[in-house]
């Protein structure tokens, strides 16, 4: 009797250690992952460069057909020749290197407060992200609302940014629960108080799909 209990002691105590060492392995892992995702938060020296690629090459990806903007540096000029204007964010990215460009939009002032910028896609879908190619002075993104066919509108985005760029081109992505309807126009408010300097946005893209 007293060996089968010894025994079963035994396999008790080695069902404990094991379990212990199961919860060891969780802990583990989990730090593990906490500690891969820290990084995010600071742009690296080539995201934007692979991000880039990634964008251009999505099938559920739309650019811009049409602009608008609270303000521009272009004034009252428009199209593409105009440098600085809201349909400079229209089409693919084409602003190749970090600072002021005039292929991307930007604001009439540089630090006035609240600007916003609006686009418009071919293809209404049901979208699930927003990506803006941010090319001087980024981070001003504060709000991103969607108009859907119906003239609705859903805020998909609001809050203040907190993230390093360190004078780098970056990619501004949101990605929320897929919309309950098909959305065609994207608006932005950037906060551009809140960042110093031309907040200055090259290209948007809106993802989704017409199912
Ligand atoms: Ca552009």
């Amino acid at each position: 009797m007293r060996t089968i209990l010894q025994i079963a002691v035994i396999g008790m105590a080695v069902l404990v250690s094991s379990c212990g060492n199961e919860k060891k392995e969780e802990n583990k892992t989990d730090k593990d992952t906490t500690k891969t995702e820290k990084p995010k938060k600071e742009v690296k020296k080539d995201e934007a460069a692979s991000m880039d690629k990634e964008f251009k090459a999505d099938k559920n990806g739309q650019w811009a057909i049409a602009a608008q903007a609270s303000s521009s540096y272009a004034g009252t000029k428009t199209g593409k020749t105009a440098s600085w204007s809201a349909d400079q964010m229209i089409g693919k990215p084409d602003v190749e290197k970090y600072g002021d460009n005039g292929n991307a939009w930007a604001s009439m002032e540089q630090d006035l407060g609240n600007e916003w910028v609006m686009l418009s896609y071919e293809k209404p879908v049901y979208a699930t992200e927003v990506r803006i190619r941010m090319t001087y002075n980024p981070g001003a993104v504060a709000r991103v609302e969607l108009r859907d066919v119906n003239g609705q509108i859903v805020e998909v985005y609001n809050a203040k940014d907190t993230k390093k760029y360190n004078g780098k081109i970056a990619w501004f992505v949101t990605t929320f629960e897929k919309t309950k309807t098909l959305v065609k126009d994207v608006k932005i408010t950037l906060d551009s108080k809140g960042v110093t300097g031309w907040n200055e946005i090259d290209a948007v893209q809106l993802v989704g799909t017409a199912e």
